[in-house]
């Protein structure tokens, strides 16, 4: 039974909701709104954070200046994302160093997407037309989420994500119009990053225990099979401005449902890689464990400082 101050904070969450207005930290949340933002945006931070290993990998054997310094203000730019994210976060309660121990300790999950490895060049291509362009697809929708940080948030690694795409596209463009084995080499990337990018989206919808509540509490605005046709759609326009293909010989525009068709994917393999089991899970938590460790002392030193900083304030 709710209290009657309890049912009026409830009351107004659902005008709030109902109005495509935001809910702001300050405001009453039901606590299952709060619970489930929580999950959701931080493993969103996660994803931006681990997600910078397989681009960093290539940092020093970029193939030119200009190009290592494109791909090194890509990875910050994640780093920036993860910032934005686990800030947001923590507004809802739970504080950076919690969030960061759930990741290390292998109990949070992040993107699949970032478990697989890159092994060319030709990756940091397919990296940025896909992953980045299935993180735009997922992520424009979520600018009008209905928690005011997390929205306000989207906008601008939204904004962030569309010049990484672009990148992506034309490290592929300049391989497809090269060499044969260039060309072949960015084909190759495209095949083995086409799946999953689309398992990016989640499960499909008839297994997605969360959508549908998520949806209610507009944090979602669309599914994530919807999602999914929208951004192959997307891609498989595109694909022909490079003159390569996609690895999926169902794909297709349904002209009676208005949607785009692709292939079964292999949900079994969804299911191992974030349960822990993909190509590089070990490694990469290994990896973002070893930096926490390695940065303690500056977490240390950031804390001295800022007290020293209020002492001399208050003293002022
Ligand atoms: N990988 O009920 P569902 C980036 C989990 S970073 C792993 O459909 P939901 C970038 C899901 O968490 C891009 N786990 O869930 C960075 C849930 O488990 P729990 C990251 C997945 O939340 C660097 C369970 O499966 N983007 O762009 O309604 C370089 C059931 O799923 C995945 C975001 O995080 C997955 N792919 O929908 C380059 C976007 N899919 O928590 C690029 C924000 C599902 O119940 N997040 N799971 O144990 C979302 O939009 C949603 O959370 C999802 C899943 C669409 C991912």
């Amino acid at each position: 039974m709710l209290t009657p101050e309890e049912e009026a904070a409830q009351e107004h969450f659902d005008a709030v909701i109902a109005d495509d207005s935001r809910i702001e930290p300050r405001d009453w949340m039901p606590e299952g709104y709060r619970k489930t933002l929580t999950r959701q945006i931080s493993q969103h931070a996660h994803s931006e954070i681990i997600g910078m290993q397989p681009e960093a990998n290539w940092i020093t054997r970029a193939p030119s200046l200009k190009r290592k310094s494109i791909l090194m203000a890509k990875v910050q730019d994640e780093a920036g994302h993860g910032l934005y994210l686990y800030s947001a976060a923590e507004t809802l309660g739970t504080p950076r160093d919690v969030l960061t121990e759930q990741l290390i300790s292998g109990k949070a999950k992040y993107s699949s997407i970032f478990n697989y490895p890159a092994r060319s060049w030709a990756d940091m291509g397919a990296i940025g037309w896909l992953v980045d362009g299935a993180a735009i697809v997922n992520q424009v929708p979520l600018c009008r989420a209905s928690y005011g940080p997390y929205g306000r948030a989207m906008v601008r690694v939204c904004k962030e994500e569309s010049f990484h795409q672009r990148q992506g596209f034309e490290i592929l463009m300049e391989l497809a119009a090269g060499t044969d084995s260039q060309k072949q080499m960015a084909q190759d990337a495209i095949n083995r990053f086409y799946e999953p990018s689309l398992m990016m989206f989640g499960p499909p919808d008839g297994d997605s225990p969360n959508s549908q509540q998520t949806m209610k509490w507009k944090i979602k605005r669309f599914t994530n099979d919807d999602l999914r046709q929208r951004f192959v759609g997307m891609i498989a326009e595109q694909v022909k401005v490079l003159g390569l293909t996609l690895p999926d010989p169902e794909l297709c525009f349904d002209e009676e449902t208005g949607k785009w068709m692709h292939k079964d994917l292999n949900w079994a393999e969804f299911k191992a890689v974030i349960a822990g089991a993909g190509p590089c899970n070990a490694q990469r938590l290994q990896r973002r464990r070893d930096a926490h460790h390695e940065g303690a002392w500056v977490r240390e030193a950031a804390a001295v400082y800022a007290e020293k900083m209020q002492q001399e304030a208050e003293v002022a």
